[in-house]
């Protein structure tokens, strides 16, 4: 048997559901009968229907006993959804074996999909390849287990450590082959990319993916921008234009006259601007604003992954608050051409 490499084509189906599942996972689910693939399904949007059934769903052939179904995230087996469990239509069609990547984090499930299958007759194999499982659903496991989405925090610096010019104005670090593998592994890999005003005012990024050669995501990250003020400047690249429609400026709720006519002028435009309660220190409360990105805004359904780049203030800010979950960093050699 085959077991980690048909999880593996589960995990590259799920991932086709990027950017379009929200706050819920992505899954992939396969059906193989005497070691071949016959059939195969995706997750593949925010209120759609689960991969293993949508998969039994198109699939309209009997079930044989020796068929085994894949999948890379435990059956769900809760009843209070916006559909029947997916070990109800998995017991109904006569599924005898099933091979799963990872158990639910949702406590909900955590488990029980197993149970219940195991319980009536059905030969349950799992965990599965569960590192590379959770690493692809480590947005959804993080919403389930942190109540707040999976952060990554990426910078720049140069080999003696720079990170700008000694006058403060920007310096470009990395190179053309470093920007395009960050588009394409980084931004394109996370929901939403989130930037203090500070860089936008320095650096006017637009915050998309687009330098990579290689097929990525068609749908382009959210764009947050955390400005307790509401300092940011309304010709910048990120407000102008179709780019408008993707970003959403977060602010303090006791916001002056001033920043509420700047926050209409914004809206105008398609931004999204979020008042959230700030602390005395001048931080965000991080919950609230967690709780914010969890609803549906600028056609996500919920962020469950942010790729934070910039700049220092807001670097410390998240590894203060203990919120980095994985930092990279990019040493790039500015005075080499490239
Ligand atoms: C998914 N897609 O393929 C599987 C999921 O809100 P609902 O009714 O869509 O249920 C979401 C829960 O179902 C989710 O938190 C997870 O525990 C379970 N499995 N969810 O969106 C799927 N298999
Ligand atoms: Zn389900």
């Amino acid at each position: 048997m085959h077991h980690e490499s048909f999880i593996h084509r589960c995990l590259e189906l799920a991932a086709l559901g990027r950017k379009r599942t929200g706050t819920n996972p992505l899954v992939g689910a396969l059906l193989v009968r005497n070691g071949l693939l016959i059939a195969e399904a995706w997750h593949e949007e925010f209120g759609g229907s689960h991969a293993e059934r949508l998969l039994l769903q198109n699939f309209e052939q009997e079930i044989r006993s020796t068929d085994t179904l894949y999948v890379n995230l435990e059956p769900c087996c809760h009843e209070e959804k916006k559909t029947l469990p997916c070990t109800s239509i998995l017991l109904e069609r006569g599924v005898k074996r099933v091979v799963v990547g990872m158990v639910d984090p949702n406590p909900k499930v955590a488990g029980q999909g197993i149970a219940l299958l195991r319980s009536r007759g059905v030969q349950v194999v799992a965990p599965v390849e569960r590192v590379p499982c959770e690493r692809l659903n480590r947005g959804f496991v993080s919403l389930m287990t942190k109540a707040r989405p999976w952060i990554t925090l990426h910078n720049a610096r140069t080999l003696d450590g720079r990170i700008a010019n000694a006058d403060g104005s920007p310096l470009k670090i990395t190179s053309p082959q470093q920007d395009a593998w960050a588009h394409e592994h980084l931004r394109a890999m996370h929901d939403a990319i989130l930037v203090g005003v500070g860089t936008i005012i320095a650096d006017d990024p637009q915050l998309t993916v687009r330098l990579s050669n290689t097929k990525v995501d068609q749908i382009n990250p959210l764009r947050i921008v955390l400005d307790p003020n509401l300092r940011l400047p309304l010709d910048t690249k990120i407000v102008t234009g179709k780019a408008a429609r993707g970003t959403v400026i977060v602010c303090a709720e006791s916001l002056d006259a001033a920043g509420h006519a700047r926050k209409a002028l914004l809206e105008e435009r398609g931004v999204v601007v979020a008042l959230l309660p700030l602390h005395s220190d001048g931080h965000f409360v991080w919950d609230a604003l967690w709780e914010y990105f969890r609803m549906p805004l600028q056609g996500f359904h919920g962020i469950a992954s942010v790729l934070v780049e910039g700049g220092p203030g807001v670097w410390q800010a998240f590894r203060g608050a203990g919120m980095v979950d994985e930092e990279v960093t990019l040493v790039g050699s500015p005075t080499m051409s490239h």
